[in-house]
């Protein structure tokens, strides 16, 4: 079976479990896609920052989140992802907004591969030299170095896969069964309950990432066209919606990503003897939109970090001012029936010869993940730490380098422009 399709497949067995582990995912996937009806039945050619190619993957696009305590368990899902054709994109330093953990997306980087599927995973490392406390440092990982985290069929199907570059179909089927182990709750926790309580003191992360059988799924996210009226549907449906929207304000071109959340459930957990709770899993919902170059990126980053909410004003709103300044990142395509004739792409894009279109930002943002993380850690007053990124160690750990997401992005333009050779 083609990775797309093992990748499709995967991302609809993973939703499915985590609309029966989770009911309120459920109520969120029936908000969204009444707004996303709305919001293209209001304005079908609008669809704010869609292309043809995007419009047709809305209803089954989501990305997910875990967190894995190890190295090894990095790169032994490294592997798992490889064989639905993910791999590791982007950088997150996430220490320098108190979070003992760093991290990567899991993602598709092809064109059509993404629009076959553009299932995604943030999937975070823990930081154990983060952690002060060098009792609890090493108590942590011997917990961690116990545990197995991909069933045993699971890895024989990776290597499989790894030797014969390719599942068949009654494989692949069995693959995205065991694969999908790995991400299920336990309602069983893998330490007693003293031990939960000392590693949740050092930072509710460490307990989360430690204390259990394996990286629980925590959120699935849907894509909204809308991010403002779903956050007003979360409240109207009782869901405790955090404060704010995280990512840029509203404008009539969206850029990067919008994301809000739900908080997570307390729910019960055992310990060997006694009961608990352990709050995890949450809902999210975001709203994506063209990708910015790096010199956008540097002008979103200097306007986000200014504490005047009107300086996103500075940031230009139109796609035809974002594309000519270098801030954005558009694929060009030839308009049928209209010649090109000996012309620049900006007089054949004048011209109505050519189109462009805007490029989906397909990752995530630091300071937007950061404040995901914090809205579900209540009460949780970390330490700021300095910033510490050690790209090097995650892709050690991962045993492959990670790669540049503006390079993606510059490759499909470049791509686009060359086909259309003016
Ligand atoms: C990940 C939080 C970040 C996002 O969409 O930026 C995130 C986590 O809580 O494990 O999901
Ligand atoms: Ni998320």
């Amino acid at each position: 079976m083609r990775c797309d399709l093992m990748r499709t497949r995967f991302s609809d067995a993973m939703s499915a479990m985590y609309r029966s582990e989770v009911p309120q995912y459920g109520t969120l996937l029936e908000l969204v896609a009444a707004i996303n009806r709305q919001v293209m039945q209001r304005d079908p050619s609008r669809s704010p920052a869609m292309g043809a190619a995007d419009r047709g993957r809305l209803d089954a696009e989501r990305h997910g989140a875990i967190r894995v305590g190890t190295a090894s368990e990095l790169c032994l899902l490294r592997r798992l992802f490889a064989v639905m054709g993910m791999v590791a994109v982007g950088y997150y330093d996430l220490s320098a907004a108190g979070m003992p953990v760093h991290s990567t997306a899991f993602r598709a980087t092809r064109a059509e591969s993404l629009r076959r599927s553009p299932f995604r995973l943030f999937v975070s490392l823990l930081r154990l030299d983060l952690v002060h406390d060098p009792a609890l440092r090493a108590q942590a990982s011997a917990i961690l170095q116990r545990r197995r985290i991909v069933t045993p069929r699971a890895l024989a199907l990776i290597e499989l896969f790894e030797a014969e570059g390719a599942l068949d179909a009654a494989q692949a089927e069995e693959f995205i069964v065991e694969a999908l182990q790995t991400f299920r709750w336990h309602g069983e926790a893998t330490v007693d309950a003293a031990t939960y309580a000392a590693l949740h003191a050092a930072h509710p992360l460490v307990a989360d990432i430690v204390c259990f059988k394996g990286p629980h799924i925590n959120h699935l996210t849907p894509r909204v066209l809308d991010i403002d009226a779903a956050q007003a549907a979360m409240r109207a449906h009782g869901l405790q919606a955090k404060p704010r929207i995280e990512g840029p304000p509203r404008r009539r071109c969206p850029i990067l990503l919008r994301q809000t959340s739900f908080k997570a459930l307390s729910e019960p957990i055992r310990f060997a003897a006694v009961q608990g709770t352990h709050a995890a899993r949450f809902g999210e919902i975001e709203q994506r939109g063209v990708a910015l170059t790096r010199d956008g990126r540097a002008l979103y980053d200097r306007l986000l970090a200014d504490a005047d909410p009107d300086a996103f004003g500075a940031f230009p709103d139109d796609h035809g001012t974002l594309r000519r300044d270098g801030l954005a990142f558009y694929r060009t395509l030839p308009v049928a029936d209209l010649p090109l004739g000996a012309q620049s792409l900006d007089e054949a894009i004048s011209a109505g010869s050519v189109r462009a279109e805007p490029i989906l930002y397909e990752d995530f943002l630091p300071v937007s993940a950061a404040g995901i993380f914090r809205s579900n850690l209540a009460g949780h007053h970390e330490d700021v730490l300095p910033a510490s990124p050690q790209q090097g160690a995650l892709e050690d750990a991962l045993g492959c380098s990670i790669l540049d997401p503006f390079a993606l992005y510059e490759a499909q333009r470049a791509a686009s422009a060359a086909a259309i050779a003016l």
